[in-house]
């Protein structure tokens, strides 16, 4: 029987982290997969999860089951640190999953109940969603979202898709730090794109993956809310990994909101369902640490100060970033104006290639970077060693 499978192709971007690792030369950068790295280049554990894991060792008396639908107390406190405490004056019920994955891929399930239905993404995007909706079977329509060449979001495209979309239809949205062009839509966009969703009956899914390492927590999420305060109802698939470091703990949740208690229990309801019958019930650790962060007034101190470090040093990085890269491409500069870890330079992958072989500069074929993989003093050699690939 194995012999009969097809051959699959690894994730590119987790591939990359094997290749580099494998890689012996001592200069060697890696742009590739999105982790946060500090200035030492290392992926620390966040002092206030550390504080966190430590109360938990002290504190925690069973490991027990705990159920489908995870924590209850990690579920409202990721909710009012992420939604707020007027939740965009809706309605809203949670469950926790196995990381931002897990969080999509229980919401897919849902939305392909209806098979007919049709999920809208804008391209580029991250490698992984089309695989996650093309696996529980929905249709995935496309549209451009951006010009690499120009820096740009093609906003006119997008609303334009959304204007003809079939009511029903689901439409995916990156919260805040676009993967992989780090793109924002404006305040403007986002009233557009509120409007356009409620009055054609469409259904939000938001990938909120980096909130808090754009322009601010609350600033992160303003698109968001401007969408929920509009629309009948939409879901959230919120990712622990970045924003508390917490990558392999597998911590998330999806959230649902709406205008009536019997309805988001009946979604919850069949999102545990399809939870039990894939992984039963989500990993405990992660949301229990983010729980003990967000719960008490001094780790969450430490928490909002370390990811605001986090922020602080994404943004300068890209200041040096685009500076450095508009000597070779006038457009670039646009890299200091977009927000978050992932910006796409405009580059074949035949010079990625080159670019590995010849300078162990490391970036998926796609040309997205992580500029959190440079040291600041390191951006303008970077630079003049990727400026001659440069498409
Ligand atoms: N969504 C986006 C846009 C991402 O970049 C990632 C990256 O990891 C995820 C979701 C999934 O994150 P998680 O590691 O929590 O599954
Ligand atoms: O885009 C990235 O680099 C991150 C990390 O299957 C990641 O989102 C990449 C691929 C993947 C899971 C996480």
């Amino acid at each position: 029987f194995f012999d009969s499978l097809t051959e699959q192709k690894p994730d590119p971007l987790l591939e990359l982290i094997a290749k580099f690792a494998a890689d012996p030369r001592s200069g060697k950068i890696d742009l590739g997969v999105g982790v946060y790295r500090d200035e030492t280049g290392r992926t620390p554990v966040m002092r206030a999860v550390k504080a966190a894991e430590r109360h938990l060792w002290e504190t925690q008396e069973s490991k027990s089951y705990i159920g489908p639908e995870g924590d209850p107390a990690f579920l409202r406190a990721l909710a009012l640190e992420t939604f707020g405490e007027h939740h965009g004056g809706r309605l809203l019920a949670g469950i926790q999953t196995p990381g931002g994955t897990g969080a999509l891929r229980l919401a897919a399930e849902l939305l392909a109940l209806d098979k007919r239905r049709k999920i809208w993404i804008g391209t580029p995007t991250w490698v992984n969603h089309q695989a996650i909706f093309a696996a529980v079977g929905l249709q995935v329509g496309t549209y451009r979202f951006f010009d690499i060449g120009k820096q740009a979001v093609l906003d006119d495209e997008m609303l334009a898709t959304l204007q003809n979309a079939t009511p029903g239809d689901a439409v995916l949205l990156q919260t805040s730090c676009h993967n992989p062009t780090g793109a924002g839509l404006s305040p403007q966009n986002w009233l557009d794109i509120a409007d356009i969703i409620a009055a054609r009956g469409l259904l939000p899914l938001f990938d909120n993956a980096y909130q808090g390492l754009g322009h601010g927590r609350i600033e992160d999420a303003a698109g968001m809310m401007t969408v929920i305060e509009t629309v009948g109802e939409a879901m959230v698939a919120v990712s622990c990994s970045k924003s508390f470091s917490l990558y392999r703990e597998r911590t998330g949740a999806v959230y649902l909101f709406g205008d009536q208690h019997a309805q988001l229990n009946k979604g919850i309801g069949n999102l545990a369902s399809h939870a039990r019958a894939s992984y039963s019930m989500p990993p405990a650790h992660g949301a229990a640490i983010v729980a003990a962060i967000l719960q008490e007034p001094s780790r969450r101190h430490a928490w909002v100060d370390e990811l605001s470090e986090m922020r602080n040093r994404i943004a300068e990085i890209r200041r040096a970033v685009a500076e450095a890269f508009a000597q070779f491409r006038p457009e670039l500069a646009n890299i200091a104006s977009q927000e978050g870890m992932f910006s796409l330079l405009p580059i074949s992958p035949e010079n990625v290639g080159q670019l590995q072989a010849e300078h162990g500069i490391y970036m998926p074929d796609s040309g997205r970077i992580n500029v959190a993989g440079m040291r600041v003093e390191d951006v303008a050699s970077v630079a003049q060693r990727i400026g001659p690939y440069l498409a």
